[in-house]
């Protein structure tokens, strides 16, 4: 069949909108039309060329929501007119990762994913006869894409597919680093750096965790208000204090139980480390850093008694958590609505990158 797709045919380059060459599902795969996708700003980066697994061309997108509308042979989890969500951590429930439920890092299809391309190492997407790369296994700007079943989250009717699609990424991450990944407990107090639309997810979390004192700490000032919309009580702009490592420190008597790196900055997952409290803080990096980026701090730190931890798609289980964080939303438990700055047509998708790239937007999403 054909799609209507914005393929990233360069590094660097605008996404260009064709309309492209789509194979149907094969055994264990389903197709889905994508109805809304966010853009998150790992697409920015690997558009950017930043991403050591990047492949040119593909078609990016990893935050969308849809309909299937066709299986192919062995699937038993969906049927055609199921609402999903498409998930770049996909959930198997019989590899080693998935059974062992110490991660939610599924290693069923990782290697192909990885590649490009679908687990039987083929991509269905191509234009002019050449081979046009999967992402992160959704690909999400395409108004139509192949996935395989274990991929996807089946998620209930009534819920509306623009919310629906930021919960495949941004929502997820936010507040599953702060439940499921660092286990926030009622009072602990919270620094989160990065306030866009995953840092806004954390601050949420956080609220809804019962903690304490929620710092939000931003380059870009517009954020505090931001911030304070969904549970922040402090705002902290580095450019206005000095040595922000100490500013927090004091702040927070000793430091924070727990902060957050949104950001994908190496400097500033230094900052969120050693902002921890002494003898048990705990620092989660969640941005994602450009190809040849490392951290680094002194072992002191962790000699005395900080952690530095990491979390992938907020540590969630996809078709298991990603059904009930739908569940929150419906029932008023997180917001979503507030965060969708801005709604595009495929046409418009390169606008939702100039959005983010200029701190104007939280989240772009883009509807079919
Ligand atoms: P975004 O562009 O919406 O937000 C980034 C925010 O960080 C902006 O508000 C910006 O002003 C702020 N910022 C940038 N540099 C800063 C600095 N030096 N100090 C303080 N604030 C600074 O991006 P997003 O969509 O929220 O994504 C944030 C990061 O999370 C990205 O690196 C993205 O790739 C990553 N991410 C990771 C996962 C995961 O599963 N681990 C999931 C989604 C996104
Ligand atoms: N491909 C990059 C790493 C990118 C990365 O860390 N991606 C996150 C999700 S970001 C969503 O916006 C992730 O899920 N990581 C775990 C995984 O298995 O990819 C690189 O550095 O090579
Ligand atoms: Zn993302």
């Amino acid at each position: 069949m054909k799609t209507r797709a914005a393929v990233a045919f360069e590094a660097k380059q605008p996404l260009e909108i064709v309309e492209l060459d789509l194979e149907g599902p094969k055994a264990g795969e389903v197709l889905v039309e994508i109805m809304a996708t966010g853009i998150c700003h790992t697409d920015a980066y690997t558009l950017d060329g930043l991403d050591s697994e990047g492949l040119f061309p593909s078609v990016l997108g990893h935050e969308g929501a849809g309909i299937v509308r066709e299986i192919g042979a062995g699937v038993t989890s969906v049927v055609p007119g199921d609402h999903v969500i498409p998930l770049y951590t996909p959930e198997c429930r019989q590899c080693k990762m998935c059974l062992s439920g110490k991660t939610n890092l599924c290693s069923a299809i990782r290697e192909t994913q990885g590649r490009g391309v679908m687990p039987d190492g083929t991509s269905r997407f191509s234009y002019k006869g050449e081979t046009i790369f999967h992402y992160m296994g959704c690909s999400t700007f395409s108004n139509f894409t192949v996935l395989p079943e274990i991929a996807v989250a089946n998620i209930r009717k009534d819920a509306p597919f623009q919310p629906a699609c930021y919960i495949g990424c941004g929502v997820t991450t936010g507040v599953g680093a702060v439940i499921n990944t660092a286990d926030v407990r009622p009072g602990d107090n919270v620094v989160v750096f990065g306030l866009g639309g995953i840092g806004l997810n954390v601050i949420q979390g956080a609220r809804l965790a019962g903690a304490g004192r929620i710092v939000g700490v931003d380059l870009n000032g517009d954020k505090e208000d931001w911030g304070r919309k969904f549970g922040m009580t402090d705002f902290v702009n580095p450019n206005e204090v000095g040595d922000v490592v100490a500013h927090l420190v004091a702040m927070l008597d000793g430091g924070a139980d727990y902060s957050f790196d949104c950001t994908g900055n190496t400097t500033v997952m230094r900052q969120a480390l050693e902002c921890c409290h002494k003898g048990w803080g705990t620092s989660i990096v969640i941005g994602v850093a450009e190809a040849g980026k490392e951290i680094a701090t002194r072992p002191f730190q962790l000699v005395t008694g900080r952690n530095w931890r990491g979390t992938a798609f907020g540590g969630a289980r996809g078709r298991t958590d990603v059904p009930k964080i739908v569940d929150w939303y419906m029932d008023g438990k997180i917001e979503i609505d507030p965060m969708i700055t801005h709604v595009l047509s495929l046409d418009e998708i390169n606008k939702g990158f100039d959005l983010m790239h200029a701190g104007e937007s939280i989240r772009s999403v883009v509807v079919y």
